[in-house]
């Protein structure tokens, strides 16, 4: 079957006992825990295959941003063990692959429909069961439905006027074509300057006559000092592994630069462990010390080190300058994992265009025209990001108990209890939501522990003769007052990041991570105190 054609399907079934919506790397695992259980299942997604994010985003350059031995599930020992990556920090057709080979390993693809757009979600009061219609006709009715239509799923791009005028091919790197794109000799205009556009950059530099970057705002990005996977490295994982496994039941990130209360040493010290943190690479260094997001002191000392190897890096001081993020604290927008992207602005053909100074005004049919000038270009690709974390959610029409919709309920922002569960929407999950660790956690974590509760309060459902489970708007009002503290106390809310749905005109502006510890023993012990903050019926 050729990626990106849309596949036969199996029928839909008509009525089953849950509906998973999305088969990226938590909607599977859902299938799996679900099935395990003996439910009957419909799975449904929007792309031609599984993987999710790691489905659509294939440009150049596209790969984890967590080492590769952490960025993968830790359900199943014999999966963990047969599975080799190449690389410390896999590339997108490997990430593909995996989810692939989990799929059928565990035999969850002909639980899905492909090519299968969920439109809409309506709760019944009277039945109590959802109902999910899909663009290709589906109705299905189901008692459980399950949202694991990621955080990071619906890309979006400025609309410049005269974007239809332009002669040659657009491309958005979350919506990257599954045909090789040849961009040999092509003069390439790349606008946005988050991940993808870091990681895309250097790549397409490589490639192309000459790439010229749109950036509107500089961002921070740490080298992944990638490369082979030796033995040595997966010997030292397996040798962690039983700790680090501890590590996340006791609900702490598992990998992390600093000792837990270990105070912030003199700056002098500080430097040090940048230095050694920059060495290592990734993203560890923003997790050197505990206050780093709290605390501006700390905070500018990273930065300023960040900006300083910035300046090593770039030849030219001026381009170095306009390379330095000055306008956000460190890490409160998420921080780039690069391969050459600051060394990337001393190649001939790479040009740095500051569209702050002189923005963007139009698409022409030759390329693009700032306040400035003109530049002719033969591929235009947006690396512009995506409407972050409600966006999937929102475009689905989903109405709860009394018909109510949540676009009505999220107006002023999201609402969640734990961020897996919508007071007023019985029987409907979220994983990874807004209001859980999620984007700032490492989501094949994050996905495995709702997934894992998910399943234990269905399982929980059916022994007591169950049909109902639907947050206390109390409970969810608390918790969500607890997610706003926690970020109000932190650096995050200073950065116009998507974290706060910065990026999207007219988003209300909510930080939505839970980034308190401890996550997991919360949810834990809503459990075994009854549910707690649910109403069960
Ligand atoms: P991001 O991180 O949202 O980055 C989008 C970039 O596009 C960012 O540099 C934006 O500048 C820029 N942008 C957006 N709109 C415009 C306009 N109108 N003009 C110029 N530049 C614009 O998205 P990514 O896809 O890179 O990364 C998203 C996440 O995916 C990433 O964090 C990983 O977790 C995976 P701005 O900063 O808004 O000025």
């Amino acid at each position: 079957m050729p990626e990106g054609s849309t596949p036969p399907r199996q029928p839909i079934a008509r009525a089953v006992d849950a509906v998973v919506i999305g088969a990226g790397f938590g909607g599977l695992y859902m299938l799996h825990r679900l099935r395990e259980l003996g439910l009957s299942l419909q799975g449904f997604e929007a792309g031609g295959g599984v993987g999710g994010t790691w489905y659509w985003n294939r440009y150049p350059g596209a790969r984890c941003d967590l080492p590769s031995l952490y960025y993968a599930y830790t359900w199943s020992e014999s999966l963990s063990r047969e599975w080799r990556w190449s690389e410390r920090y896999a590339a997108q057709p490997e990430i593909l692959a995996y989810a692939n080979h989990v799929t059928d390993r565990f035999d969850l693809r002909g639980l899905i429909a492909f090519g299968t757009r969920v439109l809409s979600a309506v709760f019944d009061d009277v039945s109590g069961l959802w109902t999910v219609e899909t663009d290709r006709g589906d109705r299905v009715t189901a008692r459980w439905c399950v949202m694991a239509t990621g955080c990071l799923s619906t890309p979006r791009a400025p609309q410049f006027p005269g974007e239809e005028s332009f002669r040659g091919p657009r491309y958005h790197t979350g919506l990257w074509p599954h045909e090789p794109v040849d961009l040999r000799g092509l003069r390439v205009g790349v606008i946005g300057t988050g991940s993808s556009g870091i990681q895309a950059i250097p790549r397409m530099a490589d490639e192309a006559r000459q790439v010229t970057v749109f950036q509107r705002t500089p961002n921070f990005s740490l080298p992944a000092q990638n490369g082979p996977l030796g033995d040595a490295e997966i010997a030292d994982y397996w040798a962690r592994r039983p700790k680090y496994l501890q590590a996340l039941k006791a609900g702490l990130p598992g990998v992390t630069a600093h000792a837990a209360g270990a105070p912030v040493p003199p700056l002098e010290e500080q430097r040090r462990v940048y230095e050694q943190m920059w060495a290592v690479g990734g993203p560890i260094l923003i997790a050197s010390f505990p206050n780093l997001l709290t605390d501006e002191g700390v905070n500018a000392a990273a930065a300023d080190f960040v900006r300083e190897k910035i300046a090593e890096a770039v030849r030219d001081p001026q381009i170095a300058a306009r390379l330095s993020p000055h306008d956000h604290p460190i890490g409160t927008k998420r921080i780039c994992v690069d391969t050459g992207y600051y060394e990337t602005f001393n190649r001939p053909n790479v040009e740095l265009v500051d569209v702050r100074a002189a923005p963007i005004e139009a698409i022409t049919p030759d390329g693009l025209r700032t306040s400035e000038r003109a530049y002719a270009l033969d591929a235009i690709v947006y690396a512009t990001g995506f409407d972050a974390v409600t966006g999937a959610l929102l475009a689905i029409d989903i109405r709860g108990a009394g018909g109510r919709a949540l676009r009505e309920a999220w107006a002023d922002g999201p609402h969640a209890y734990l961020g897996l569960a919508v007071a007023g929407f019985p029987n409907l999950f979220i994983l990874a939501g807004p209001g859980s660790p999620s984007v700032l956690s490492n989501m094949m974590v994050s996905l495995e522990e709702h997934v894992d509760w998910v399943s234990d309060c269905v399982a929980h459902m059916r022994a007591q003769g169950l049909s109902r489970i639907d947050p206390q708007a109390s409970a969810q009002d608390a918790w969500m007052a607890q997610v706003k503290a926690l970020a109000d106390n932190s650096l995050f809310p200073r950065a116009n990041s998507w974290y706060v749905g910065a990026n999207v005109p007219g988003k209300p502006r909510v930080f939505t991570a839970y980034i308190g510890g401890g996550y997991r023993q919360t949810c834990e012990a809503v459990a075994a105190n009854g549910y707690e903050g649910f109403a069960l019926a």
